[in-house]
């Protein structure tokens, strides 16, 4: 008995130096320590034996069977630590190699303007309000007053998607949209995209970017207007800058009015910015037309409003000395990065 006990525990000790995988360690544990296993068969039988050699044998069983157990869990290691030091080499990073340059972005120089511009607006008490792209001829055109005939409406200048519905062509409707459902006091900016049917060249984009402005309440005048207006050139391009109004006409304001700015290269000398002037136009404005509050729901014997309108790709042209558009919309990174 104790030479059979001998020789499991040497070909238990032969089987596990061949075995490579787990599955292999577990078939030799089946073969001996297993329910049919040739030891557990061995201590099965230790009924048969006499007094005295069952206490020898079964002391010698146990010996052999943890020693069987202890070889199995050895071997179960060893296996581990192979599999992982063969996956640690697989896994070995160069790095001596050079590794991949990460560039990192830069903010679109349009967008830095209109975060300048939302802020500005924004510390005065104005609400930032959006809308669609994709719009009706009503509010692109009709609630602002803008007639039938209006060479606005022509094909040459709206990209029509059919008889009634188009693309933009200004950020007015976001105002019109927010006049029909608020009540006054409305003090408001739309900024967005709008599209016009141009050839692009130095000074035209068909997409480009407008902000218009509208407040509406009780006993609101000219001199709120100009005096907003100023306040905004200031804090967007230095308090020294002078601004001044000259009449113009909006089928949406009356009366009307551009306001010119001094000319920030040249701060009013003349430049070739400026085309010698000194002075730089910088948007278009107005008290909003009775009819267009009208249109709106809102009674004009009651309520009063100014507005304004200017393009965000001109501002930022201007503040950055760009010479052409088209730069804006390239997606050049050479360009980009100088902002
Ligand atoms: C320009 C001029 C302007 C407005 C836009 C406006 C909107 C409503 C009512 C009245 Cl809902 N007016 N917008 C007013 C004056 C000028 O834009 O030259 N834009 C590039």
């Amino acid at each position: 008995m104790k030479e059979k006990l001998e020789m499991i525990r040497a070909a238990v000790l032969e089987e596990l130096k061949g075995a490579s995988a787990k599955t292999e360690l577990e078939n030799v544990r089946v073969k001996y320590l297993g329910k049919k296993g040739e030891l557990t068969q061995i201590l099965r039988g230790m009924g048969k034996l006499s007094n005295e050699e069952r206490p020898i044998v079964g002391k010698l069983a146990n010996e052999v069977r943890e020693n069987i157990e202890e070889l199995i869990t050895k071997a179960s290691d060893t296996l581990k630590s192979k599999a992982k030091e063969m996956k640690l080499k697989s896994e070995i990073i160069d790095i001596s190699m050079p590794g991949k340059k990460q560039t990192i972005g830069k903010r679109h120089p349009l967008d830095l303007t209109l975060e300048k511009v939302n802020e500005i607006f924004l510390s005065m008490g104005f609400v930032i309000e959006e809308g669609p792209e994709v719009e009706t001829d009503y509010y692109n055109f009709e609630a602002l007053n803008i007639p039938k005939n209006h060479p606005a409406r022509g094909e040459q200048d709206t990209f029509y998607i059919n008889d009634s519905i188009l693309l933009r062509t200004q950020t007015s409707p976001i105002q019109i949209r927010t006049m029909e459902n608020q009540k006054p006091p409305i003090k408001m900016i739309a900024p967005g995209k709008v599209y016009r049917s141009d050839a692009a060249d130095a000074t035209h984009s068909p997409i480009f970017y407008q902000i218009e402005g509208l407040i509406v309440d009780k006993g609101i005048t000219f001199a709120d207007l100009k005096g907003t207006l100023e306040m905004f050139t200031h804090k967007m391009f230095g308090d020294k800058m002078e601004t001044k109004f000259r009449p113009h006409h909006f089928p949406f304001t009356e009366p009307s009015a551009e306001m010119d700015a001094t000319c920030f290269v040249c701060k009013g000398e003349g430049c070739k910015v400026c085309s010698g002037s000194g002075w730089i136009e910088l948007l278009g404005c107005g008290m909003v037309h009775p009819q267009v509050l009208r249109n709106c729901g809102i009674d004009p014997e009651v309520y009063s409003g100014f507005a304004f309108g200017f393009g965000l790709d001109r501002i930022t042209m201007l503040k950055y000395g760009i010479d052409d558009i088209r730069a804006l919309y390239e997606s050049d990174m050479k360009f980009l990065k100088q902002f």
